[in-house]
């Protein structure tokens, strides 16, 4: 993150105030159909949010200068959290910078905040235990410090804290600060600078080493370390659903990057710097060869002319937009560009512009629901992604008790099945995609039919040929129910660019229970699918 004037913190500290309007944001060349709402405006420099287990309701938000806000309900209490003010050297890219609630908060309370410390600007990783009296509060007697880094240099705090799905706490670390990192910290194992840590809040005082940590017992580097070779990791999270590690890496003069480690990937995993800065050698001195093999590259890369300095955020996994869900959601802090990116079904990963907000993004978390919020550091707005509700979505149900997938763009159909109709039995899945508008031109009627049980069949079909759609219609097993939605065709199996391919996969009675469809765009979903069996019958149709 660049250097933040110190005055912006005293212009907005008085000027809290608590608002909910609906602005859309410009979305000039947006790819899918989201805005942005603004929730709270004016906070003190918001730069991480957090979300607690048992709290539903809560969304934690940071303020650089030391203070954690509650956003009730969309409703930011007037009290904070916490203030820990006096302990914390803010300003630039120092100053309360993160926050992780335990796993287990709803029983014992506990929460670690990462901040610079006042004085010398050391690195702190401090636990607090809320309040016995009042579950609003932090008990500032509580305090207790995990660990303290002492920092060469003003910039690159790292700073996020996230508990991973092992139940471990993950500490960002930046290289030290400077530029280039002139004391090869990031590849030095006995530096905690330039990492990823992972230590055990639950063992140990004041805490354990995972037995699986690269150095845990070998001696050979600092036993904390899970990963190395990171130069300002400015937020990082873990994807809710499927476990897996994302970081966002601010780079030097050339290359933004995001990287990436699946679930219960192997300690160990060294991203490049200051060997490599995205994907290009640096030509630095002391490293290894350069391109090595035991890097772990960057999964997504932007110039510096798209933008100059990532702020890394999160896989979406809310409700609110079908379309975004499973996609990972980041942005560039000085332009204020953001994306989307996934992975196609051969695995390489995509990206594709998602707004143009033009806010100071310095963060970007998910409520409890997994809506997905963002703050502008200059104004201390914080904003949530919201869908655009003049957009045709066909969302994705799920029949657990007879394994049906079933799709519908009817918003009132949607609200029957999410009431709970036929017994709650039909649940999103959360996936969904754009469809075209009812008079689109380019596109084509998808015909919808039903293959009642009693006919052999228990499954959904949808088609955009109007030679099947005539051809099921004169077929006694299969009833005709509607023009499901609109979308265009695929030519030779692909899709024109702006759309997507929706890969139809079917459930041989041969080998599997039942004769069943799915229909998706999301290509983690299309090898879950080939992985259970399922045949890819190739692209349905193109969506948004
Ligand atoms: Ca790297």
């Amino acid at each position: 993150m660049p250097v933040v004037l110190r005055a912006l913190r005293q212009t907005f500290v008085t000027a809290l105030a608590v608002t909910v309007l609906a602005v859309p944001i410009a979305t000039p060349w947006a790819a899918l159909p989201v805005r942005g709402d603004l929730v709270v405006a004016g906070m003190s420099m918001p730069v991480e949010f957090a979300t607690a287990p048992g709290r539903p309701r809560d969304l934690f938000i940071v303020e650089q200068g030391g203070r954690i806000r509650i956003l009730r309900d969309g409703v930011l209490l007037p009290a904070p959290f916490v203030d820990i003010g006096p302990l914390v050297l803010a300003g630039g890219e120092r100053g309360l910078l993160g926050l992780a609630f335990h796993p287990k908060h709803a029983t014992n309370g506990r929460l670690f905040v990462n901040y610079t410390r006042a004085g010398d600007g050391a690195t702190v990783v401090a636990s607090f235990r809320v309040s016995a009296a009042d579950a609003d509060r932090v008990d500032p007697a509580s305090r207790g410090e995990l660990l303290t880094v002492a920092q060469p240099f003003e910039n690159h705090n790292g700073g996020a804290l996230r508990f991973g799905p092992d139940g471990y706490l993950y500490i960002a670390m930046g290289d030290g600060g400077s530029g280039n990192d002139p004391g090869n910290r990031a590849q030095d194992p006995q530096e905690l600078l330039g990492k990823m840590l992972r230590i055990d809040v639950d063992h140990g005082a004041p805490y354990g080493i995972p037995p699986g940590n690269v150095y845990a017992g070998s001696g050979g580097g600092r036993p904390e370390i899970f990963a190395s070779g990171l130069r300002n990791p400015w937020r990082f999270s873990f994807d809710r659903v499927a476990g897996d590690l994302y970081i966002g890496d601010v780079g030097q003069d050339a290359q933004e990057e995001v990287d990436f480690l699946p679930r219960d990937a192997a300690p160990g995993a060294n991203f490049g710097w200051r060997v490599v800065e995205g994907t290009r050698c640096t030509g630095l001195p002391n490293g290894p060869q350069c391109p090595s093999p035991s890097f772990t590259p960057p999964i997504l890369v932007y110039e510096h002319g798209e933008g100059c300095s990532v702020t890394g955020g999160v896989v979406y996994r809310g409700r609110a937009i079908p379309v975004l869900y499973g996609r990972y959601v980041y942005a560039d802090f000085c332009t204020g560009r953001m994306w989307s990116a996934a992975r196609d079904r051969n695995g390489a990963w995509h990206a594709e512009a998602l707004a143009e907000t033009g806010h100071q993004i310095a963060a970007i978390g998910e409520d409890a629901a997994g809506e997905l919020y963002w703050s502008d550091l200059r104004t201390g707005d914080v904003h949530r992604l919201a869908g655009d509700p003049s957009v045709p979505v066909a969302i994705e149900y799920y029949n657990g008790a007879n394994g049906h997938y079933f799709l519908t763009a009817f918003a009132d159909e949607a609200a029957y099945l999410d009431a709970g109709a036929f017994g709650g039995a039909w649940q999103r899945t959360g996936y969904g995609f754009a469809v075209a508008r009812p008079l689109e031109s380019g596109a084509v009627d998808v015909c919808r039919f039903f293959g009642a049980p009693a006919t052999g069949l228990d499954t959904h079909f949808y088609t955009g040929d109007a030679p099947e759609c005539a051809v099921l219609k004169a077929n006694p097993r299969w009833t005709y129910e509607a023009v499901g939605f609109r979308a265009r065709p695929p030519a030779a199996d692909a899709c024109a660019p702006n759309t997507r391919p929706v890969w139809r996969f079917y459930s041989d009675p041969a080998t599997l229970a039942g004769v069943n469809h799915r229909f998706t765009t999301d290509g983690t979903v299309h090898a879950a699918m080939l992985a259970r069996g399922w045949l890819a019958e190739g692209v349905a149709f193109c969506a948004k």
